[in-house]
């Protein structure tokens, strides 16, 4: 069912950088102006003050990076609204997102709020249904009509992501029009202003519910609407307020919107909430409507200038962006001067040819979205943050057989280490339901494919598909649990933190009983191996030892072990693991394919080249097969990557990346990132990128579904081309392909903890400097100079490009 859905296989906009925006920062987003019928009470809740025009401009003093510095996605042209999935640019706090399409005449935001899911609690629904497992909800809509802004010239909207701001301006009537839209965390509101040098706002503000509840005029400047989730009775409010600077802002009862005359500028705030606290205990709502809150959230905002929370929210952005810079190189003129869709077609068309700068904001702008759609509550799930409809592809949950894990393989490497915090508190909020869920039904009979043939039971795992309220989805899948505690581990691996390895400890652990009550012995090598499982999503079920479990399974076992060493727990249990692990079936190399087997049973052909990359876990993301291994094994694995093939999609391209960045094969690497690059309008057919970045996914009815793995997965893959890392080991450039010859990145993160500076010059090594962020000690490798270094704590150590240390 899930899969019938799915292909098998399966305007304008322009330069980088370069483009000067407006930054309008006059107004204050507490200077209500009374309207004419002014609800007496309301505006009196917000601090009034007066608007402050001598900061028409922040360019001077402003910690705003400057619009010639920025790295800006601009555009010429607003997104068409029945495309705004593939076209409107997003902004998200990591909890509070939307995605903007920029009308001069008709500002359409599209809401969104993460926790917000219908379903039921704790269920195990292998019907795989809206109602069982249940789906990611779109919160509503957002309108600014301007029917007096039509017909605009000189327009252009750009998103921002060296400051996380989508901006809009144009020219109507000789008068020239700005917009800012972002979304704050500190001050947890979207944030929209509308300025005009001498012009005027005049037309109507709506508010509509995405889930159909009638929007409540609150008084002439504040919309709301509130609700109760159907099935799953989560509670949201969604209030917003309207500040114009000068001019009158007037509710209309009758349709429930607010009417604008003659506003210089203006200001909107929006804020949303749920019940949702992600406690087990609490099954998973608190029961208290949100309202209180989101009014508190909006009126605290309204007590600050414009100015205020603009830089409170490009500080705390910056705080965590700044952290990377990357220079692949520079790109020509005349590919700066193409619009976007016009540069990613270009850039299929010539697939040697290089644009290092699309290249490396392709890069930050995973970043950009991780940092937008991952802080502070649950972790992006398969659209990330930015859903358009109730009835997104897949239900936009939490995948486990790749996508949620590619999600998190860009935050650690790429410096954003907090950003995998909703992750962890997910898997440790959601563990209790697992648990139950496993011990109850995983033996049912209704789960015959993946039962436990011993009757036995214990631990948690998890299905194909996880949601929000303890509940899961579609077929289980037996070795999620071990690719979850892979998730989680991978952040210890990058921090060394201790406390963090103690919170993760427990889901270890009793993802480690699991496996020790799954685990049979194979009658034939008197080896351990999985029981019945399926190896994703290909050949036939009811397999015995499918490699991508006993990868897993290895690879959950050896970081048990040391977890449990490092906290001095359970050494009697770590005993049985380790013997357990010794015990384990290790995948063979077929002596009739010679490609790594992906099942036991060496007669099952499978898809040759089929998208998921399942066998290979060991090689990457998993750390049991490197190229110091056996060469026959590396052979194999080489051999059914090979077979594999180049020509794929989104995340299955950049798995192929990645993999292919470990044989340090940059130029193979390299040729796969014009495909992920590829340009689709949206509902072509194509696999690629729409025109807003967002990875294209098409559908096998014609249609295309945004899905967001491919833009985490696809930096991350390029960041494994210039850095690659184990606990005690960090090879610089691997991977780095001819087109990339010159170049710097600051900020990587490697295993072992450590920040990472680089500088290449020509396709050689210039410098290395590294920084400890807990660790002490590594060896170096570059090509094949190995050196073991020392870095003082808290300190940093300088390498010349042949590694030599340097004062
Ligand atoms: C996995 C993949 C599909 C799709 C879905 C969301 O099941 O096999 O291609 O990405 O997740």
């Amino acid at each position: 069912m899930m899969k019938i859905l799915v292909n098998q296989k399966r305007r304008k906009l322009l330069k980088l950088g370069g483009v000067a925006a407006i930054i309008p920062v006059a107004g204050h987003a507490g200077a209500a102006t009374s309207s004419p019928s002014g609800t007496a009470g309301e505006s009196s809740a917000f601090p009034s003050a007066t608007s402050d025009p001598a900061s028409l401009s922040v360019q001077s003093d402003s910690l705003l990076v400057p619009a010639d510095q920025a790295l800006l996605f601009n555009y010429d042209s607003p997104a068409v609204e029945s495309s705004i999935q593939f076209q409107g640019l997003p902004v998200g706090n990591g909890r509070l997102g939307a995605m903007a399409g920029g009308a001069s005449d008709r500002e359409a935001l599209y809401l969104n709020e993460i926790t917000l899911w219908s379903g039921s609690k704790n269920v195990v629904d292998l019907a795989y249904t809206t109602t069982g497992m249940g789906s990611y909800l779109s919160l509503g809509k957002l309108y600014v009509d301007l029917p007096g802004h039509a017909g605009a010239t000189n327009y252009q909207r750009s998103l921002d992501i060296s400051n996380s701001i989508v901006r809009t301006q144009y020219s109507v009537g000789g008068r020239s029009y700005t917009r800012e839209i972002f979304s704050s965390f500190p001050d947890n509101v979207i944030v929209i202003r509308l300025a005009s040098h001498g012009g005027t706002y005049n037309g109507t503000i709506s508010l509509v519910d995405g889930q159909g509840t009638q929007t409540v005029g609150e008084s002439n400047q504040a919309l709301s609407f509130a609700g109760t989730v159907g099935g799953s009775g989560e509670l949201y409010s969604t209030y917003m307020l309207v500040v114009p600077d000068a001019g009158s802002a007037t509710l209309n009862a009758a349709t429930a919107q607010i009417t604008l005359q003659g506003c210089p500028a203006l200001t909107i705030i929006v804020a949303a909430r749920t019940d949702y606290n992600g406690r087990y205990v609490d099954n998973y709502l608190t029961g208290i409507s949100p309202r209180e809150t989101v009014i508190a959230d909006v009126k605290n905002a309204a007590g600050r200038r414009y100015r205020d929370l603009l830089e409170r929210h490009v500080r705390d952005y910056r705080a965590l962006f700044g952290r990377m810079d990357l220079n692949l190189g520079k790109s020509t003129d005349a590919q700066r001067a193409l619009t976007i869709p016009e540069r990613l077609v270009a850039r299929q068309a010539s697939p040697t040819v290089a644009d290092p700068e699309l290249e490396a904001m392709y890069v930050q702008f995973g970043r950009y979205l991780t940092i937008s759609s991952s802080r502070g509550s649950l972790p992006a799930n398969l659209q990330g943050l930015w859903s358009t409809t109730n009835n997104p592809p897949w239900m936009a949950d939490y995948h486990t057989d790749i996508n949620i894990e590619m999600n998190y393989w860009l935050a650690d490497r790429a410096g954003l280490p907090e950003c995998q915090q909703p992750f962890v508190d997910y898997v440790t909020g959601q563990l209790p339901s697992w648990q139950q869920s496993t011990l109850n039904h995983f033996n049912d009979a209704a789960n015959a494919n993946y039962s436990n043939s011993n009757g036995k039971v214990a631990g948690w795992t998890v299905a194909v598909s996880t949601g929000i309220y303890g509940s899961i989805g579609w077929d289980w899948s037996p070795p999620a649990s071990a690719w979850y505690c892979r998730t989680l581990w991978n952040h210890y691996q990058y921090t060394l933190d201790k406390a963090y390895l103690a919170r993760i400890y427990p889901v270890m652990k009793s993802a480690c009983e699991f496996w020790q009550a799954r685990l049979i012995r194979d009658p034939v090598s008197g080896l351990l191996v999985d029981d019945k499982d399926w190896s994703p999503e290909q050949g036939p079920h009811q397999q015995l030892g499918i490699t991508f479990a006993q990868e897993l399974v290895w690879d959950l076992f050896t970081n048990y072990g040391i977890a449990s060493g490092l906290l001095g727990k359970d050494a009697s249990f770590a005993q049985t693991i380790a013997s357990l692990k010794s015990q384990l079936y290790l995948p063979k190399v077929s002596p009739t394919t010679g490609q790594l087997q992906e099942w036991m049973d060496d007669s099952i052909v499978g898809e040759v080249g089929h998208r998921h990359l399942s066998p290979l876990i060991g090689w990457f993301e998993g750390e049991r097969i490197t190229l110091d291994s056996d060469p026959k094994l590396v052979a194999g694995v080489k051999a059914l990557l090979t077979a594999r093939g180049f020509n794929s999609f989104g995340w299955a391209l950049a798995w192929r990346i990645a993999c292919w960045a470990h044989f340090h094969d940059g130029a193979t690497s390299y040729s796969m990132i014009p495909k992920l690059l590829r340009y689709s309008e949206g509902n072509d057919g194509i696999d690629g990128t729409f025109a807003n970045m967002f990875d294209a996914y098409a559908l096998s009815n014609n249609s295309s579904a945004f899905q967001i793995d491919a833009n985490f997965g696809g930096p991350a893959a390029i960041l494994e081309m210039l850095l690659q890392s184990r606990m005690d080991r960090i090879t610089v450039l691997p991977a780095l392909p001819s087109q990339w010859g010159t170049g710097h990145v600051t900020g990587l993160r490697a295993k072992g903890g450590f920040s990472v500076d680089l500088k290449w010059s020509r396709g050689a090594l210039s410098s290395v400097k590294l920084t400890s962020v807990g660790g002490t000690r590594t060896t170096l490798q570059y090509g094949s100079v190995v050196r073991a270094v020392a870095v003082p704590e808290n300190g940093t150590a300088r390498f010349d490009g042949n590694l030599r240390p340097l004062s």
